[in-house]
């Protein structure tokens, strides 16, 4: 039987109470009438008999239909209908999970004149980025979407516990600043009440500035940057995950923690259930180091280039040190510290020895920056002195700065791009993939 259901939102399915099953569930229900509900994922229509695929937040369950009456109608049922199925499950070795369910009652809650604009039932999407995009209303139903989704929250989940069981108390700072807090370069400027204000880069100085409070801070929150290339891995809106600790030595303390949150992050992923094959990898208790002069030697001997004043990583250089590291210490992980003053920001402390160099770091996995990170300057007079040297304007500062002038611990911490991080686990060819609504130069929407 099959019914309109769409004008009745609250009668329950025949008038009858019964309490909703998931697809997953369905195995413990062997011989017993249960209710189904969620979208129809795909059917099959065979000579004399048709399988629906209904699928819910935990799974999909196969419905199998004989009625011939029944049978017509589904026919011209889109993808991604609303469906209530009442029937009974019976054990069938063949169907997924070994169970399926037969003599439906199907009702239908609510169905499009037609089908989607995307075929989320095909095991991978066939369609191109730019129109998974357009139509991400529909695209993140999918069922490797919604892995990736579940991968992330993960990764939050993990980042929280962890930084929580070391002491770190969770911030939520402000997105509209008076300054900007990475440098002019790429921020966002809006007007505030008739004044420029700019949109967060990062929660760089609030974290900082919270150490003097709590000592130990994280935030999870967006971060803006207005980057003007299309490429694979920056996105104008992503997901920061920071923390900022205090009374360090230097900042391979921070490192420490960041190994630890990675292990974190990665215990609490390894536990997701997948639809895709997802190589979670082992995070080694020591990842390896190596100094950014040192990587830069290497890399040229490898390149037959002179890249000694180079003053950053290109993407094809954090490629080849990603292979390198892999064959060398077989691990996806590698630190890089060291990086050159002049390409870090203003809050960045200098190597002690070298002041070319400073006490910084990015992480690489399997070839890609997912974190950076560092010490940062405690005493006031650096900071003056820091901003001078880089004709930066203090007036917009002032607030951050009056928490270096009445005292602050050597501290440092770092920011994890974990939509980076989702993208290299997942294989995924652009950072989009993994997000819900991305943001970049050509989209603002949906
Ligand atoms: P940084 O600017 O390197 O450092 O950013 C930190 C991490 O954020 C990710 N990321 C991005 N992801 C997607 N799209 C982008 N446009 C983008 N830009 C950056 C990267 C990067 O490693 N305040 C410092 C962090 C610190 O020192 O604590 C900062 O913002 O994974």
């Amino acid at each position: 039987m099959l019914a309109d259901y769409s004008a009745s939102h609250s009668t329950p399915v025949h008038g009858t109470p019964f309490v909703r099953t998931l697809a997953k569930e369905m195995p413990s229900h062997v011989g017993a009438d249960v209710l189904l509900q969620g979208w129809l994922h795909h059917q099959r229509q065979m000579k004399s008999v048709s399988f629906l695929l209904l699928r819910d937040r935990s799974g999909i369950a196969q419905v199998v239909v004989e009625d011939s009456h029944v049978r017509a109608m589904l026919g011209n049922v889109p993808h991604e209908a609303v469906l209530a199925v009442r029937g009974r499950v019976v054990a069938a070795p063949q169907a997924p999970d070994g169970v399926e369910m037969h003599d439906p009652v199907i009702d239908m809650i609510s169905a499009g004149p037609e089908e989607p604009p995307v075929e989320i039932f095909r095991p991978v999407m066939q369609t191109q980025l730019a129109t998974r995009l357009d139509h991400a209303a529909i695209a993140l139903r999918h069922p490797n979407r919604v892995s990736t989704q579940r991968l992330l929250s993960a990764a939050m989940h993990g980042f929280r516990n962890t930084l929580t069981a070391n002491g770190f108390t969770e911030i939520a700072t402000p997105k509209l600043l008076e300054a900007a807090p990475e440098g002019g370069a790429n921020v966002f400027t809006v007007d505030y009440f008739g004044r420029p204000a700019y949109l967060a880069q990062s929660p760089q100085l609030y974290k900082q500035i919270m150490v003097g409070a709590l000592e130990r801070v994280f935030e999870i929150g967006p971060a803006f940057r207005a980057e003007p290339h299309d490429t694979s891995r920056h996105v104008s809106q992503f997901l920061s995950l920071d923390a900022e600790m205090g009374f360090i030595r230097d900042h391979h303390d921070v490192m420490a923690v960041a190994r630890d949150v990675l292990a974190g992050m990665m215990a609490k992923m390894a536990k997701v259930k997948s639809s895709e094959a997802v190589d979670i990898p082992t995070v080694p208790t020591t990842i390896p180091e190596i100094h950014f002069a040192d990587a830069m030697a290497l890399l040229g001997d490898a390149l037959g280039q002179d890249l000694r004043d180079e003053p950053d990583l290109a993407p094809e250089h954090e490629r080849w040190l990603g292979d390198w590291c892999e064959q060398t210490f077989g691990t996806a992980w590698l630190f890089v510290t060291g990086y050159p003053m002049r390409k870090r920001p203003f809050y960045t402390h200098p190597q002690p020895d070298d002041s070319r160099w400073s006490n910084s770091f990015d992480l690489l996995f399997r070839g890609l920056e997912i974190i950076t990170g560092g010490q940062r300057l405690h005493l006031h007079s650096d900071y003056l002195a820091a901003l001078d040297q880089r004709r930066i304007d203090v007036t917009p500062f002032a607030g951050y700065l009056e928490a270096f002038s009445y005292g602050m611990p050597p501290h440092g911490g770092f920011a994890l791009g974990v939509e980076r991080l989702i993208r290299q686990l997942t294989g995924a060819e652009n950072i989009r993939d993994v997000m819900l609504f991305p943001r970049d130069i050509q989209r603002l929407s949906p």
